[in-house]
């Protein structure tokens, strides 16, 4: 064996795992500033908050709202889904249209989502290798819309040691977790600040739609 090729073996390849859809510019920006207006709005209602790491309490450098039913959330007792705002008590505002729509066209065989988590990043915020697994139910995917700055995304399979590969989600991507892809390691290794003019003050906002609760048979 060449050492050139011995370096390529060593080196897996990450293949992209299956049921994993990036769609570059889904929203354009017109869409894409509707929905930050939107955005500004539930922010006004639900403020963002510093979720802490569960047991360490160590904060986390995203800050977090959500939207729809119920909402994710994270302290020193764990993570769950809450249908209240952990610091006003009031609940969740109600999901842009425009997300629900998203979703009933790429995840058509799903039931509607429940939560949509809203992370704002500032220029120096990431997010660590983690799987999104508080839901009760895999069936649905997880849909994600990136507005703002470019982040490099990583993901990798379902052991955390497992190879992993590297792409930009640009403001108005969209990507999707489904299928075996749907408990895939994946995070944010970092921002490029100034890729995008969509954020007045910069930074950027990645929304999470999930299903959280099993659908009632019918
Ligand atoms: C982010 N995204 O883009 C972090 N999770 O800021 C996620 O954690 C994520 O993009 C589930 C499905 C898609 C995602
Ligand atoms: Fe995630």
């Amino acid at each position: 064996m060449t050492p050139d090729k011995a370096v390529a073996t060593q080196r897996r390849k990450a293949a992209l795992p299956q049921g994993f859809r990036h769609l570059p510019g889904r929203l354009d920006r017109q869409a894409q500033e509707a929905l930050v207006a939107e955005l500004r709005i539930i922010i006004a209602e639900a403020p963002l908050f510093t979720p802490v790491m569960p047991r360490t309490g160590k904060p986390f450098s995203v800050r977090m709202s959500n939207c729809g039913s119920l909402g994710w959330v994270s302290d020193v007792r764990g993570y769950r889904y809450q249908p209240m705002h952990p610091v006003t008590g009031r609940p969740w505002p109600a999901m842009p249209s425009v997300l629900t729509d998203i979703w009933a066209e790429l995840a058509p065989d799903a039931p509607p989502p429940e939560a949509c988590l809203i992370n704002f990043y500032g220029e120096d915020a990431r997010m660590g290798l983690h799987q999104d697994r508080d839901e009760a139910t895999f069936d649905a995917p997880v849909l994600s819309v990136s507005l703002g700055d470019t982040a490099l995304f990583r993901i990798g399979g379902l052991e955390r040691s497992d190879p992993t590969l590297s792409l930009k989600l640009s403001s108005g991507d969209v990507a999707l977790l489904g299928g075996a892809a749907r408990l895939a390691f994946h995070g944010i290794d970092r921002l490029y600040p100034g890729t995008s003019t969509l954020l007045k003050d910069g930074g950027r906002i990645n929304l999470t739609l999930r299903r959280v609760t099993k659908p009632e048979k019918t």
